[in-house]
């Protein structure tokens, strides 16, 4: 019997150590982001020959899913100058919404796509978070992972001169069609990160931390409840949503190569 005893703890005391060993382990994807030099139009279409050269890579780590027919396929490129970061969603959505339309409102309850920066290429306390929806309403805030000691907290009252052009293939708030789905090109000035940045501008090189996100609301409702959506990134969190999109430490690297 202690025979036994002996076993069963030493297999459990297995399985603790790889649970562990499998936390620490996590090796962050790595996005290669192109340099541009030619001009760039934020209408929300890939037009610009950059945007054929840039890497299209998934959004596919899917959280509080319904069921897998709610998996619906998004990519992201991105793509930088010295003072100007550009990224493109391209989202199949069969029923496009959006409602909210105040700056620093709720558009990550619509159909949505956000990124979360940190410009520096290690974990921090703090990201800078750009969510925005389908009429083009931005949520930018600064999230602290721990605010004057109360916790996780946001400081809403930063608007960076963020441009966002939307293209839609479908038709917005009507659910008695079926949508194609939506395209949304962001430039974020560099200017954004001004004081935070270690090198200004931004130069080859350097590596910063990111999640690119998608959320996916497909029911009508004028006031949109958090359990109506579903939630994606490109780098896997943890593996419950309760943990929440800003595990910082879980982001992806943002590589700038020229
Ligand atoms: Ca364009
Ligand atoms: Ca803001
Ligand atoms: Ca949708």
């Amino acid at each position: 019997m202690k025979r036994m005893e002996y076993i069963i703890s030493f297999f459990l005391f297995i399985l603790l150590l790889n649970s562990c060993t499998s936390r620490e382990a996590f090796v962050p994807d790595t996005y290669k982001a192109i340099y541009v030099e030619e001009p760039m139009c934020i209408d929300g279409k890939m037009d610009e020959d950059s945007w054929q050269r840039a890497i299209a890579d998934s959004v596919n780590h899917f959280y509080v899913i319904k069921d897998d027919n709610y998996k619906v396929k998004t990519s992201f490129r991105a793509m930088w100058t010295e003072d100007t970061l550009y990224f493109y969603f391209e989202c199949q959505d069969k029923y496009i919404t959006a409602v909210e339309q105040k700056r620093d409102g709720r558009p990550f309850f619509d159909d949505c796509a956000e990124v979360f920066l940190i410009p520096a290429g290690k974990d921090a306390s703090m990201h800078f978070c750009f969510e925005v929806n389908l009429l083009e309403t931005i949520n930018d805030v600064l999230y602290f992972d721990d605010l004057l000691g109360k916790g996780a907290g946001v400081i809403k009252d930063y608007n960076p001169n963020i441009k966002i052009g939307v293209k839609i293939d479908g038709s917005i708030n009507d659910n008695s069609d079926t949508d194609t789905g939506w395209t949304m090109e962001m430039a974020l000035p560099a200017k954004a990160f001004n004081r935070v940045i270690e090198t200004s501008p931004i130069a080859a090189g350097e590596n910063w931390r990111f999640l690119a996100i998608r959320q996916n609301r497909d029911i009508l409702k004028s006031i949109p409840e958090d359990e109506d959506r579903e939630t994606m990134t490109n780098s896997n969190l943890l593996q419950e949503l309760e943990e929440g999109v800003h595990q910082s430490n879980r982001f992806a690297v943002l590589e700038f190569v020229k």
